[in-house]
């Protein structure tokens, strides 16, 4: 007898029955051996797939079970698969060390889809009434459910029957992937001479899924320098060159970067007055992001001296584009230039690192009279 069902189920290797398969669509029902109630027949090789819509699980819970025991089930058995995982094998009357029967378990299926398959040898040493189960699709609590980060709502779940949905936090768009988060970022202009600028939330991890652009805009004549914070983190690949966030950076024809990594850039001169960043980051991953502070110089002027009998204010080491200097002379002298007498004078420092024009010199004041032209009358009250 042991010998004949050791062939036999050799064959069955070899040569597979023929399987009968029965598809189940219903969001419900029932499963039973043939002739349920009455003993099931010899050499059944059924399986049951049931489908139900995407965002449903199947549970199956057993009624009665009663089959044929063997050694690992090796004789009659029902086998129970969700995506080609096998979740539970039973045979027999009621649990042993090797064999299992389904009790009051309830079996719950990976996703939409669940298949039973029962099966039984050439004999039966007895009569078995073989099995009466019952399935119903149930929602998937995906915001509860799911840990696969690519399938996660960025920011916010939100479960329904047959499915689910994402929403973001005030300030954020959901993506056209349904799932992550971005920052609308419009173009931002910086147009002053220092300043700061950060990824969106720095330094918590920077938004999913976006374009940011910054333009750092100066008047001609100025040079603009970046410096990165130490702190900076952007999504990296080891072999790839930042294939996934980065930073990139231009300044007329120059181009800095792609930036990625935990290396921060530190500083950048640029030599230009209008500078382009452009912040990129996919839909994965969690990372600080950056910052970064903007100075700007503009082009220098040569050193200038005090006329003689002159000051000149502010006396500075150097100066540089836009800056002023005013110019005076001691008492009793005027500043002159050409045939025009002045109390004081500004010259400039201009974008081409030239002054605006030359130093005037102080000379004496010459006598009231032919100084100032005031009226004739006056003068001559003066004058007696
Ligand atoms: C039934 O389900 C099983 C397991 O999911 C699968 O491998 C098999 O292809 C399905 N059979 C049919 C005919 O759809
Ligand atoms: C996102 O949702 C919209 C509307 O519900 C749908 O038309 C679109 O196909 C979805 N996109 C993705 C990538 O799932
Ligand atoms: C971005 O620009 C578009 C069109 O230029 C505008 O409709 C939208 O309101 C802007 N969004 C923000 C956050 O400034
Ligand atoms: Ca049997
Ligand atoms: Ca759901
Ligand atoms: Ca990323």
């Amino acid at each position: 007898m042991e010998l004949t069902r050791v062939i036999v189920i050799l064959a069955q290797c070899v040569w597979p029955l023929w399987t009968q398969v029965i598809h189940l669509t219903d969001m419900y029902g029932t499963i039973k051996s043939p002739n349920f109630p009455e003993s099931y027949p010899k050499e059944i090789d059924l399986q049951w797939n049931i489908t139900v819509p995407d965002g449903y699980q199947i549970r199956l819970y057993f009624m009665h079970f009663d089959m044929e025991p063997s050694y690992l089930c090796e004789y009659d058995y029902l086998k129970v698969y969700s995506d080609s995982e096998e979740l539970a094998v039973f045979c027999g009357k009621e649990n042993t060390d090797t064999e299992q029967v389904p009790a009051d378990n309830v079996i719950t299926s990976l996703r939409n889809v669940l298949s039973v398959a029962f099966r039984s040898d050439f004999s039966n040493e007895e009569r078995y009434s073989g099995f009466e189960a019952h399935f119903s699709a149930v929602d998937v609590d995906e915001c509860r459910d799911r840990n696969d980060e690519d399938l996660v709502c960025d920011h916010f779940c939100h479960n329904y029957i047959g499915g689910f949905y994402c929403s973001c936090r005030c300030g954020f768009l959901l993506h056209s992937d349904n799932r992550t988060c971005k920052v609308e970022c419009n173009e931002s202009v910086y147009t002053e001479r220092s300043g700061e600028i950060t990824s969106a939330d720095f330094p918590k991890p920077y938004p999913k899924s976006s374009d940011c652009t910054y333009r750092i805009e100066l008047e001609e004549g100025f040079q603009i320098t970046l410096e990165f914070d130490d702190t900076f983190d952007i999504e990296d690949h080891p072999e790839v060159t930042c294939p996934y966030d980065f930073i990139k950076i231009n300044a007329g024809d120059k181009d800095f970067g792609p930036f990625c990594g935990e290396q921060s850039p530190g500083k950048i001169q640029t030599g230009r007055n209008i500078v382009n960043i452009l912040f990129h980051s996919d839909s994965t991953g969690e990372n600080l992001g950056w910052k970064l502070t903007y100075t700007s110089t503009g082009s220098e002027c040569s050193p200038l001296a005090a006329p003689l009998n002159g000051h000149l204010e502010p006396l500075q080491s150097n100066y540089i584009f836009k800056d002023h200097i005013t110019l005076t002379c001691d008492p009793g002298y005027s500043l002159r230039q050409g045939d025009k007498e002045f109390e004081y004078y500004q010259i400039e420092c201009q974008r081409d690192g030239k002054w605006s024009s030359d130093v005037p010199l102080c000379k004496k004041k010459e006598s009231q009279r032919r100084h100032r032209s005031l009226p004739s009358i006056l003068t001559n009250q003066i004058l007696s």
